[in-house]
This record gives C-alpha cells, sequence and structure tokens, in this order.
C-alpha cells in the first residue's frame, strides 16, 4: 500500500497494512528548513506564497515516513478576513487589532467576500496536491468555531479565554451569533480546501475543552453542525480534535463528524467502546517526544497494540494528541515514524 491509499483506508474504514500517521504541526518550527523560511518570509507573507507553503508542508513527508500532509497555513485566517487585523510579532503569540465585546463590534465584520479573501489557501492546497503527486494524503483544516471565538473575544492567546466563557452567559444571543457566522465562513471556507482536493479536513477545537459539557452542548456543537452538515451532505470528510475534551467525548457524536483526533489524555480503548464506527487519530503526548527517541518509541508500540487490539487496527490513525513542541528533536520524529512503519 502506499501512504495515500493507506490514509484513504484508514479514513473510510477498509484493511490497512498498518495505521498510517502523520503529526500534528509536522510543518513547524522544530524543523530547520521551516526556521531558514521564516528568516526571510514573514508569517503571512508565508503563507500567501504557494511555493513557500509547499516547501515546508513537503520537509517533514521528505524527512520522516509520514503518510499524510497538511497544507500550510494558521487558524486565524478567518479572523483575519472578517478585518481584525491578525499580526503575528516576533516570537510572541498572534495578536488581533480589533476584538469582539459588543453587538456594533459583530456588526463590522466584513463577512461578504471573506471566503474568497481566503483564496490562498485552497490555493495553497492546490499547490501541494499536485506537488504529493497522489503519493500522500492530504488534510485541510480550520480552527473551530469557539476556538476562534476565544481568539476574537480575547484579542490573543490566552491560558483560560475568561472573555469568551463569560461573554457566553452575560451575552449569549451575541455569542450565538458571532459562532454562527464564524462557522458559516468556515464551511465555505473548508469547501473551497475540499474541492481544492485535500482528502479531508480537520477542525481544530483547541480551546473547546475549556468548557462544561452543558455549554459545549449549547454553544459549540450547534456552530460545528453548521459546518459538518453541508460538507458531510457533498461527502467531504471531517475531523474533529478537541484539546482536553475527555469529558465532552459523551457528546462528540453529536458533532456529526467521520472521526476524533484524540488528546493525550483521552482513554483510546474508552473513545473506542463509545465510537465503534469512528475514525480515531492521536493521541501521544508531545512531551513524550521531548523525553526523548526510547520513551517515544515505547509509548508508540504501546498505542500500536492498543490499535492492533480494539480494532484490528482498521479506522486507526496515529498522530500526537497535539503539536510538536518547537523544542522537539528532529530525530525522536523519525524514530516515532520508524516504529510506526516497522511494527504497525
Ligand atoms: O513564528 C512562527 O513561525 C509562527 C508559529 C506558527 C506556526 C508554525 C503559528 C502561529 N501557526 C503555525 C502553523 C499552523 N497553525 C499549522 C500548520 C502546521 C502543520 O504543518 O502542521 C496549524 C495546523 C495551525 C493551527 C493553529 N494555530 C491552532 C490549532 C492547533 C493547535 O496547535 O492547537 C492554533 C490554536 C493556532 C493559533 C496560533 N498560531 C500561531 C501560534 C503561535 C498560535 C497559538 C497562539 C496562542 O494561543 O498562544
Amino acid at each position: 500500500m502506499d501512504s495515500r491509499e493507506r490514509f484513504l483506508a484508514a479514513l473510510s474504514g477498509s484493511p490497512v497494512d498498518r495505521p498510517p500517521v502523520w503529526l500534528m504541526r509536522q510543518a513547524g518550527r522544530y524543523l530547520p528548513d521551516y526556521r531558514a523560511v521564516r528568516k526571510t518570509a514573514g508569517f503571512w507573507e508565508l503563507c500567501h506564497s504557494p511555493e513557500l507553503t509547499t516547501r515546508v508542508a513537503l520537509e517533514p513527508l521528505a524527512r520522516f515516513k509520514l503518510d499524510a500532509a497538511i497544507v500550510f497555513s494558521d487558524i486565524l485566517v478567518v479572523p483575519e478576513a472578517l478585518g481584525l487585523g491578525v499580526t503575528f510579532g516576533a516570537g510572541e503569540g498572534p495578536q488581533l487589532a480589533r476584538t469582539l465585546s459588543t453587538s456594533a463590534d459583530l456588526a463590522g465584520w466584513k463577512v461578504e467576500g471573506a471566503a474568497a479573501r481566503m483564496g490562498f489557501v485552497a490555493n495553497a492546497v492546490k499547490h501541494l496536491k499536485a506537488a504529493l503527486a497522489n503519493r500522500y494524503g492530504l488534510f485541510g483544516f480550520a480552527g473551530a468555531p469557539f476556538t476562534l471565538f476565544a481568539y476574537c473575544t480575547e484579542g490573543g492567546g490566552s491560558d483560560d479565554f475568561l472573555k469568551a466563557r463569560v461573554m457566553l452567559h452575560q451575552q449569549p444571543a451575541l455569542a450565538e451569533k458571532a459562532l454562527a457566522t464564524l462557522a458559516d465562513v468556515t464551511a465555505e471556507y473548508l469547501d473551497a480546501q475540499c474541492e481544492a482536493g485535500a482528502d479531508t479536513v480537520q477542525l481544530f477545537d483547541t480551546w473547546g475543552g475549556l468548557l462544561d459539557r452543558e455549554d459545549y452542548v449549547r454553544f459549540c456543537l450547534p456552530a460545528i453542525r453548521r459546518i459538518t452538515e453541508p460538507l458531510r451532505a457533498k461527502g467531504r470528510k471531517v475531523m474533529l480534535f478537541v484539546r482536553g475534551g475527555q469529558h465532552l467525548l459523551p457528546v462528540l457524536g453529536e458533532a456529526n463528524v467521520d472521526g476524533f483526533s484524540l488528546d493525550w489524555r483521552a482513554d483510546w480503548r474508552e473513545a473506542r467502546a463509545r465510537y465503534p464506527r469512528h475514525v480515531l487519530q492521536g493521541n501521544l503526548d508531545p512531551a513524550r517526544l521531548l523525553a526523548g527517541a526510547e520513551p517515544t518509541v515505547a509509548a508508540t508500540r504501546s498505542l500500536l497494540s492498543v490499535m492492533r487490539e480494539t480494532d484490528d487496527a482498521k479506522r486507526c490513525i496515529v498522530n500526537l494528541g497535539h503539536g510538536i513542541h518547537k523544542d522537539t528533536n528532529p530525530d525522536t520524529v523519525a524514530a516515532l515514524c520508524e516504529e510506526v512503519a516497522r511494527n504497525g
């Protein structure tokens, strides 16, 4: 089986010779070529260049035995297209010039033409797809509505995103309207990525796990379904990653997705028992990779054996439970991928 066949088989639940592997944030600051590119190009400049996005997305595939690529972009493309003024300062997290706190702020969002302003991402997908020559799987992605809403209200990164969580209960109608707006723009944006050649798309709900189950059901799931229903009606495949979302597992079935990306704290067997027909992906701890090759290989081996035991390795994708840390040694990533290729 070549990588793309293996990846598509895992997505559709067909038998595989071994589970495919890719890693969240596999193209990023832990790789020397990525850092070299970033010395010559700003973050947005990189995202807008199909040549550069393809170059950085291919680097991990050339180095490691990975089965899928992910388009190089960022979840904050959506608030930028809505006119919120997103900048990436050197060494800091992203900053938004205009934040959401009143209905006047929401009325100022430039919804019309937003999907078209993100056309450069579909273009990056198309360019990467051609370079992959159908040998590898290809992911598109976007932020889930609540995670985008969290950055829009906070104006940047945060550990607890209190502004977002307060707004849900102080101005619920405004929050629901903002979430629905983010969802509708995202649905159109992801459909364009699929049209451009993505085999599947992943919604990153990096901050969804901050909410309790009741709030997730009330605010997040309806917004996620505004994305997944039109996409899946067209046969698109959608994966959902909720970081810190173990407590949400019982309700995530209502997200209407093909599969879940499990955070490192989620229990694989429990997730599988609950969702026998879904694709499951994950869930190695990115900190394990910082501990070195040996502990990483041991963790990979035990994940592979859980996959074989619970599913005959079907509908399983090896991944991390969150993005690769920037201080990760590339040799450790190589050891992880070798282990999957050898022992999967
Ligand atoms: O200086 C730099 O080069 C910027 C670092 C960086 C990178 C490499 C940012 C800024 N974004 C990205 C790329 C990126 N972002 C990818 C593609 C990488 C790949 O090939 O796998 C993806 C999938 C993302 C998604 C993303 N951006 C998420 C969701 C996934 C996750 O890791 O939780 C989130 C929360 C962001 C926001 C963001 N963008 C960048 C940073 C530093 C952050 C985190 C901000 C914060 O909350 O502090």
